[in-house]
C-alpha cells in the first residue's frame, strides 16, 4: 500500500504538473496536510478535509468547510513558508472553486509585512494567478477564507519569476513616465498603465459590472479604467475596485484622481482597513469631461486600502489616482 502511494506521488508530480520550480511543498494535497499549517482562531469554526471526490488533479484536494466566520479575516487560515528574497517577484497560482459562486478567498504573502489579494471563486475549478514582489525575505503564503460555505483548493504553486520576463517592456516605460514613483505617490499603478495589476475588481451581492481598460481616450498615459455597472449589488461595496496603499498611521494624505462619466454618475471612494474596521468614504459626481477630484484623509492604520465603489448604473472612468503625504508646515 505504501509503495503504491509513493508510486502514485511520483506519477502525479511528474506528469500532471511540472512542479520542479514550485517553492511550496505538497501544493496539491496529495500528501494530506503535510507542510501546511491549518488554523481556526477564536470563535471561528471550520473543518479542513482531504477531499478524494472533488479534486482538480491527483487523488486529493483541500476541502475547507467554513461554518462560522471569526471577527478577523485571518481567523480561518492555512499557511506555508517558502524561500523568498526581498524585491524578487513571485507568481502564485492555484486552482479553486466553492460550493456557490461569489465566495472570497484571500491569498496573502506575509512575515512582518502583509500583501494580499482577494479572489472571487465560482462553482467551477478555475486557475487563479497573482504576481507579487516580495517586501521582505522569508515570506509565507497564507489563505484566508472570507465566507461561509465550502472551498476547494488544489495545485498551489509559487514560482520565482525571472527578471526579464515578468513584465512587458512597454508597460514598464509608460508606468514610470506617467504614474510617478511609488515612494512619492503611495500607490502603484494608479494610472492603469499596467492594466489591472495590483487592483482587485469585485462583483458580489448579485451585482454585475464590466471592468475594462480604455486605451483609446484615457486621461493620461495609454490606459484608464472604465467600469460599467450593469446591476448594483445589495450593498454599496459589493461592486468595487480596490488595492493596497502604502500609508502610515496618523499621517495625513491627499488623494487625487481624475474621473468622468456618462450622465453625472456618483463616484464613491473609500480608504479602509478591514482588519481594524476603519472606513472613510467620500462621494463625488463625475461629469462628462475628465475632471480632477481631491480629498484629504488621515490614515487610521498602516494597512489601508483604497476602494472605489461602483454605485451608479452606467459607465464611469478613472485615471491618474495619486496619494501624497501632506507635510506639516
Ligand atoms: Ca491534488
Ligand atoms: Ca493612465
Amino acid at each position: 500500500m505504501k509503495n503504491l502511494f509513493f508510486a502514485f506521488l511520483l506519477i502525479t508530480s511528474s506528469t500532471v504538473f511540472s512542479q520542479k520550480d514550485n517553492l511550496l511543498k505538497n501544493g496539491g494535497f496529495e500528501n494530506n496536510f503535510n507542510n501546511w499549517e491549518l488554523n481556526t482562531l477564536d470563535k471561528a469554526k471550520a473543518f479542513f478535509k482531504n477531499d478524494k471526490k472533488t479534486k482538480f488533479s491527483g487523488e486529493k484536494s483541500l476541502n475547507v468547510e467554513v461554518v462560522d466566520l471569526g471577527a478577523n479575516t485571518w481567523d480561518i487560515h492555512m499557511v506555508q513558508p517558502f524561500t523568498s528574497r526581498k524585491n524578487s517577484k513571485y507568481q502564485i497560482q492555484f486552482y479553486a472553486k466553492a460550493n456557490r459562486s461569489g465566495k472570497i478567498l484571500k491569498a496573502q504573502l506575509q512575515n512582518t509585512t502583509y500583501t494580499g489579494r482577494e479572489f472571487q471563486l465560482t462553482d467551477e475549478w478555475k486557475l487563479y494567478t497573482w504576481e507579487s514582489k516580495a517586501k521582505e525575505d522569508d515570506l509565507a503564503l497564507a489563505f484566508h477564507f472570507l465566507g461561509k460555505g465550502t472551498y476547494y483548493i488544489d495545485n498551489i504553486v509559487v514560482e520565482k519569476l525571472r527578471k526579464n520576463n515578468n513584465k512587458k517592456p512597454s508597460s514598464n516605460n509608460t508606468s514610470n513616465k506617467y504614474s510617478g514613483s511609488k515612494s512619492t505617490t503611495m500607490i502603484g499603478n494608479g494610472g492603469f498603465e499596467d492594466g489591472f495589476a495590483d487592483w482587485v475588481n469585485v462583483t458580489d451581492g448579485g451585482g454585475k459590472a464590466d471592468f475594462k481598460l480604455n486605451r483609446r481616450s484615457p486621461y493620461e498615459g495609454e490606459s484608464s479604467m472604465k467600469v460599467t455597472l450593469l446591476k448594483p449589488g445589495k450593498n454599496q461595496w459589493d461592486v468595487q475596485s480596490f488595492k493596497e496603499i502604502n500609508v502610515k498611521k496618523n499621517k495625513t494624505y491627499k488623494l487625487t484622481f481624475y474621473a468622468r462619466s456618462v450622465g453625472n454618475k456618483k463616484v464613491k471612494v473609500q480608504v479602509q482597513d478591514d482588519f481594524k474596521k476603519i472606513y472613510k468614504s467620500t462621494t463625488f459626481n463625475a461629469g462628462f469631461e475628465w475632471e480632477k477630484f481631491s480629498w484629504d484623509f488621515k490614515a487610521g492604520s498602516s494597512q489601508m486600502q483604497l476602494a472605489i465603489h461602483h454605485i451608479g448604473l452606467g459607465t464611469v472612468e478613472y485615471d491618474s489616482i495619486k496619494i501624497e503625504q501632506i507635510k506639516k508646515k
